[in-house]
């Protein structure tokens, strides 16, 4: 079905900032739409994200983003088979034209390139998970609940930015769902009752202060046992280290504490805390470019747990294949965004199946009310889904479309 028009708005993310929302109607009618998640730690080798600079909005309005698509995209893409996302995506990366999309921007085209999507399932009469995945989309994702944030996502004193509850004795999502909800409600009550702020941090996820980070797995921990559940069989524990975010000139520097580390030792540090803890994926434990490092950590836990790449990888498919080649982590973070259309999304997913890497399909810190994610993630059998907290409803959009999905299989 042929691609009508094209017409992208400003809308505001969680955090209050602008992103780009775009519609894609089709001759017949049907109308997609598809929006821009944002980071806060983002790597240095995403897709780049346009923004204006400026007065409005602090200088993060996204006005050229959507004159680029009301303009050169939409002129670019009319009458094109919205069938065809290979060659829509093609295209969008060709109008673009540069390397890292800084022309019209990372943010305009995933917004587009999950508008066409959209429109093309909705004019197929699918839902989108069966228009990406065709008849072998048919398993939900376990959920990475993240429950107490901590570097650039709080303003508290958590080096680590993230803590997760992961579900994984769950037999189905909807188990899954209600275990980290119940031990998230569990936290809380602990928290509160410590004395410590539950007040919450960007991905909903409750932001005190603590002695150190390690107390964050403490409390969860306690919070699992405290909602019936068995640590280290029914909900493991996982983190999101983001130390890129720590990089110094001679190795690692915590900004918040100004604890320094080696490579070698921070490499110890999370040995250590996988000794101690039920953790079964650490994200990002070391910076964006230190693939030797990554090597030596997934040689070092790799057989145990997940050595997740995302600002390593930032869903990109030339350093997903350089990781491979080296045995850098063992598991991708996929953010569409991090490259810009879905196409190229599904290429490093598919690098990654080939290289028994694991998937796990990602939100971004700014969210959007879409559920586009929670449809990739059955589209393509993903084993994980990291979208924040079981609060806040742009981080509910995608677990609660997950719900409804496994009703629709698995009723
Ligand atoms: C991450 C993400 C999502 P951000 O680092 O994995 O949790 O954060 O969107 O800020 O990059
Ligand atoms: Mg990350």
């Amino acid at each position: 079905m042929k691609i009508r028009d094209l017409r992208a708005r400003r809308i505001l993310d969680s955090r209050g900032i602008p992103t780009v929302e775009v519609r894609a109607l089709l001759e017949d009618g049907s109308i997609g739409v598809g929006s821009a998640p944002s980071g806060a730690s983002t790597g240095s080798h995403e897709a780049h994200e346009l923004r204006d600079g400026g007065d409005a909005y602090q200088g993060k309005d996204v006005r050229k983003a959507i004159e680029g698509v009301n303009g050169t995209l939409r002129d670019g893409l009319m009458g094109m088979d919205a069938d065809c996302q290979m060659q829509v995506d093609a295209r969008l990366a060709e109008l673009d034209g540069s390397e890292n999309k800084e022309k019209l921007g990372g943010n305009a085209l995933i917004a587009t390139s999950w508008a066409v999507a959209d429109a093309a399932a909705r004019s197929a009469e699918l839902p989108l998970y069966r228009w990406i995945g065709g008849v072998q989309a048919m398993e939900l994702p376990c959920p990475m609940m993240n429950v107490i944030n901590g570097g650039r996502h709080a303003d508290n004193n958590l080096e680590i930015q993230e803590f997760m509850f992961v579900p994984v004795g769950a037999d189905s999502f909807r188990e899954a769902m209600r275990m980290g909800a119940e031990c998230y409600q569990a936290l809380k009550v602990l928290l509160s009752e410590a004395g410590l702020s539950i007040a919450v941090g960007d991905e909903g996820g409750f932001a005190p202060n603590l002695g150190r980070d390690e107390e964050a797995l403490e409390w969860m921990l306690r919070a699992i046992e405290k909602a019936g559940w068995k640590a280290g069989e029914d909900v493991c524990l996982a983190m999101d280290a983001a130390a890129s975010e720590w990089i110094a000139e001679d190795g690692y520097c915590q900004p918040k504490s100004g604890r320094r580390f080696q490579k070698g030792e921070l490499i110890e540090y999370f040995s250590a805390l996988c000794e101690r803890f039920p953790l079964v994926s650490i994200e990002d434990p070391l910076g964006e470019e230190d693939f030797e490092g990554f090597r030596e950590i997934t040689n070092a836990l790799g057989d145990e747990v997940m050595i997740v790449g995302d600002d390593l990888f930032t869903t990109n498919a030339k350093r997903l294949y350089h990781g491979v080649a080296l045995g850098a982590a063992n598991a991708i973070l996929i953010k569409p965004n991090q490259i810009g259309t879905l196409t190229e999304t599904l290429d490093a997913i598919q690098i990654a199946r080939k290289n028994a890497y694991s998937v796990i399909i990602s939100h971004r810190s700014g969210e959007t009310e879409s559920s586009a994610i929670a449809d990739l993630a059955v589209g393509v059998n993903a084993e994980f889904i990291k979208a924040g907290a079981p609060a806040r409803s742009e981080r509910l959009a995608k677990y609660n479309r997950l719900l409804a999905i496994e009703e629709e299989l698995y009723r």
